[in-house]
């Protein structure tokens, strides 16, 4: 099996999950400075607002995970969006909202060249991706700079692609994780795994490091996952509640209570499978509905929602992401919690 650089490997093995929408450069620097690996988000970033997380990440002298998305945008379908606002109007009524005024566009741009050279000149430690790998010359120019790569797998078969294709090591996420589903080669359901049997199935079938996530929420867990063989842990959930976070006060009292209790697979919100806590909009719905547009276009009328219901105190709409393992999720620093999952 490869190794993790030494610089990687000499630290803690716990890297905190990048969790786009909730978590600036503040999380991850508290992160790192604690000995794990912290991560900036940068799928729903524009180039401005990576560029200032940047210069704090630079500031604080840190080692850095920078990631993004590399889905490959859908072309525009009106009926598919049409039928969508149709589904959603009874939803717009109640909210007093106009399903004919404009909506927000959905703002989750997959890696681009102009990202690329961003990343390729600020020369991060780290480079993760989200839904494969971007195209060959981008990540070419990206290795060029020195940046150890990594990318989610949800099967053997994604890992196995990975491998072949540049990731130096590869994430093994298992179905309990929180957020989107990275799956890239598939879009069936029924493939994905749990983490421990994905880990073990990788870390036998790679020569590349892997590293373990999904459920993992306390220093139990990263020990179990690394006696199983990975590198390292990822873990996004647990930091949800952390004082540095953007969590909103609704997520979090979602996350502090029993409703934490039941998470699910829901497309709802963006067009792909990500995991969260079940909501009304969930429930009335059904968490995978055939009728919602292609990632990321269902994002722009569900957002109009969620903005309306949030402002009286609702998370109907809300995507509440957490993995199916929030017992670790605590009101602390990320300093504090990244010390606590280190002692194992
Ligand atoms: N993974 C990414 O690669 N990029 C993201 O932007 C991203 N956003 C997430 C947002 C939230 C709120 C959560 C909970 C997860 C997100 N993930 C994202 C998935 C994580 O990388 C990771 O797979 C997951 O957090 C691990 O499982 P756990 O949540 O049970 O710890």
């Amino acid at each position: 099996m490869a190794l993790l650089p030494e610089w990687l490997a000499v630290r803690s093995p716990i890297f905190q999950a990048p969790m786009a929408g909730v978590q600036g450069s503040e999380l991850a620097i508290a992160v790192s400075r604690a000995g794990g690996l912290g991560a900036l988000p940068c799928a729903m970033l524009s180039a401005e607002q990576i560029e200032a997380e940047l210069l704090q990440i630079q500031a604080a002298k840190q080692p850095i995970n920078l990631n993004f998305f590399c889905h490959t945008p859908p072309e525009p379908n009106a009926e598919a969006e049409q039928q969508w606002l149709q589904l959603l109007t009874p939803y717009f009524s109640e909210l007093g909202l106009d399903p004919r005024s404009p909506l927000a566009a959905a703002n989750r741009q997959p890696f681009n060249q102009h990202t690329a050279d961003l990343v390729s000149a600020f020369k991060p430690e780290v480079v993760s991706f989200h839904f494969g790998l971007p195209a060959p010359d981008l990540l070419a120019q990206v290795k060029a700079a020195g940046c150890f790569i990594l990318s989610s797998a949800t099967t053997v078969e994604e890992g196995l692609w990975l491998q072949a294709n540049g990731a130096d090591a590869v994430i093994a996420q298992g179905l309990e994780a929180g957020g989107h589903r990275g799956m890239f080669l598939t879009d069936q359901i029924s493939t994905q795994m749990g983490s421990f049997a994905l880990v073990a199935q990788l870390v036998q079938a790679l020569d590349a490091p892997v590293i373990a996530a999904g459920g993992i929420a306390d220093a139990k867990g990263v020990k179990a996952a690394l006696a199983l063989g990975a590198s390292a842990v990822q873990i996004g959930t647990a930091y949800l509640l952390c004082t540095e976070a953007k969590t909103t006060a609704l997520h979090r009292q979602a996350l502090k209570s029993e409703q934490a209790r039941h998470t699910a697979l829901t497309n709802l919100f963006s067009g792909r499978p990500a995991r969260g806590i079940v909501n009304r909009v969930m429930r009335e719905l059904g968490c995978l509905n055939s009728k919602v547009p292609a990632f990321p276009l269902a994002g722009a009328a569900i957002t109009a929602l969620r903005q309306a219901a949030e402002a009286n105190g609702s998370s109907d709409f809300s995507p509440l992401w957490a993995g199916q393992n929030c017992s670790g999720c605590q009101a602390i620093s990320a300093f504090e919690l990244t010390k606590q999952l280190a002692d194992f």
